[in-house]
């Protein structure tokens, strides 16, 4: 029997074809990434603490490695099809976004890696939304959508009959998985040729520029991908100079010591040549993003974050210090936010300690007990809204109830979504037991609950 190829290893030939795709597409993306490295190179330089700290907390080596992309889906079988698809690379769902509250008809998951060791080898994420026409109001519109979606198939045969085979035997062979990334990357490249005339182009346009972007074209042709940069505010001021036009605002939390969940920018939105039905046109679809990743915050520490994020936007005055002080009651180093159980750590044993401490802080004040703030992997729905909102024209605000629907989107996929908060206290609690027991100190381990 051959032995099959890793789902990590699968989804790292997979997001380095999509990288080498999208560079070639929108060459915008290859100079924001040189930019990243670059500005990632100067900090890890003048910071040979936080260089150190990544490395033992085997954070470095990920960093330089594409971080997520985004593509928007039209219908439910699309959503599940993808959803088998990422899973041959090891992906899941994970967590609900529901964008209709920000004016976007779309609600949203992330299908990314779950266990530790894979994120560590390649954390590659896609941020996928599903259109929602139930928001919609013209019913001709919605029908018309509709009758186009349900023309297209949007994962190759080659594909689909590849994930079957995955399913079935559990993995595919390395060649098995060369023929598989190549036909999962037709899913997701650009098409030139609208799959509609200008009339329906414009019609969809004027509903919503989101459900043209999705009816309008063969396939969910990516829309953005992300690396991560270790001083986001630095590649925004860098951006101008390298010819990149960035967002206004860098989304997410206030620049902090103790860097919290994930902060975003991006480039707009390019406008690009297209034909419908043979006639020359544009579309403004393609961007390029970067993001800086921080600590995960437990449920006291994310209810903190979204009333000051709201406090922050609802006041009058420049944003960044209203953003400063509406935070600034958070405390502002790793070691407070995990005393007050505000955030997500994972535990490794330190130095060895002649006499050990007898409970958790004091392991941690001597030296023998390590812990490393836990790393954001997920999305935030109002900079996911800001990010779409900075890549549609201005006049495209529409005002739709917030009407979250968990439920039809679960039944869209074909599964339950699972929970990030889990995950992350998963991980908590295992790597203290296992750290408080080679430290010989299980007894410390606390009941279940508190963690
Ligand atoms: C997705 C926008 C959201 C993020 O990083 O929050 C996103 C899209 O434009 O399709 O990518
Ligand atoms: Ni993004």
């Amino acid at each position: 029997m051959t032995k099959h190829m890793h789902p990590d290893d699968i989804r790292t030939l997979f997001s380095t074809a999509m990288s080498q795709m999208y560079r070639a597409e929108v060459p915008q993306y290859g100079a924001l990434v040189d930019l990243v490295r670059d500005v990632n190179a100067a900090t890890l330089d003048a910071d040979p603490a936080l260089k150190a700290t990544m490395q033992a907390a085997g954070e470095l080596d990920r960093l330089d490695v594409e971080r997520h992309g985004a593509i928007r889906l039209g219908t439910a079988d699309e959503l599940s099809a993808i959803r088998r698809m990422f899973a041959v690379m090891g992906m899941y769902p994970v967590g609900y976004y529901d964008l209709s509250v920000a004016g976007i008809p779309v609600h949203s998951t992330a299908f990314r890696p779950i266990k530790q060791t894979a994120l560590r080898r390649n954390p590659f994420r896609v941020f996928t939304s599903l259109l929602r026409l139930d928001v919609i109001e013209d019913a001709g519109l919605v029908e018309t959508a509709r009758a186009i979606l349900a023309k297209r198939q949007i994962v190759t045969d080659d594909a689909l009959e590849l994930i079957a085979r995955a399913e079935q035997v559990g993995g595919l062979t390395p060649a098995q998985a060369k023929r598989f990334v190549a036909a999962s990357l037709e899913t997701f490249r650009w098409h030139a040729e609208a799959t509609v005339d200008a009339d329906t182009y414009a019609q969809l346009v004027a509903a919503h520029r989101l459900i043209a972007d999705v009816v309008s074209f063969k396939g969910p042709h990516i829309n953005h991908l992300t690396p991560r940069t270790l001083d986001i505010d630095a590649v925004q001021y860098q951006m101008p100079a390298r010819g990149i036009d960035p967002k206004a605002v860098i989304e997410g939390p206030p620049r902090r010591q103790a860097g919290l969940l994930l902060r975003q920018t991006s480039f707009k939105a390019l406008d690009e040549p297209v034909q419908f039905d043979g006639q020359p046109g544009q579309h403004t679809a393609r961007f390029g993003e970067i993001e800086q990743r921080g600590v995960a915050l437990k449920p006291a520490g994310r209810a903190f974050y979204d009333q000051a994020l709201a406090r922050a936007r609802a006041a009058q005055g420049d944003y960044q210090s209203q953003l400063h002080t509406a935070f600034a009651a958070l405390p502002d180093d790793f070691e407070t936010l995990r005393q007050q159980d505000l955030a997500f750590f994972r535990y490794r044993v330190g130095a060895s300690v002649e006499t050990l401490a007898n409970d958790i802080d004091g392991l941690i004040a001597q030296g023998a007990l390590i812990a490393d703030p836990q790393i954001y992997e997920d999305f935030l729905p109002v900079s996911a809204a800001g990010i779409f909102q900075s890549n549609l024209a201005s006049d495209d605000r529409s005002n739709y109830a917030a009407n979250a629907n968990q439920e039809a989107f679960e039944a869209a996929l074909g599964v339950p979504v699972i929970d990030d908060m889990t995950l992350y206290a998963q991980v908590e609690r295992d790597s203290l037991a296992a750290s408080l027991t080679a430290l010989g100190q299980a007894h410390l381990l606390p009941p279940t609950a508190t963690v």
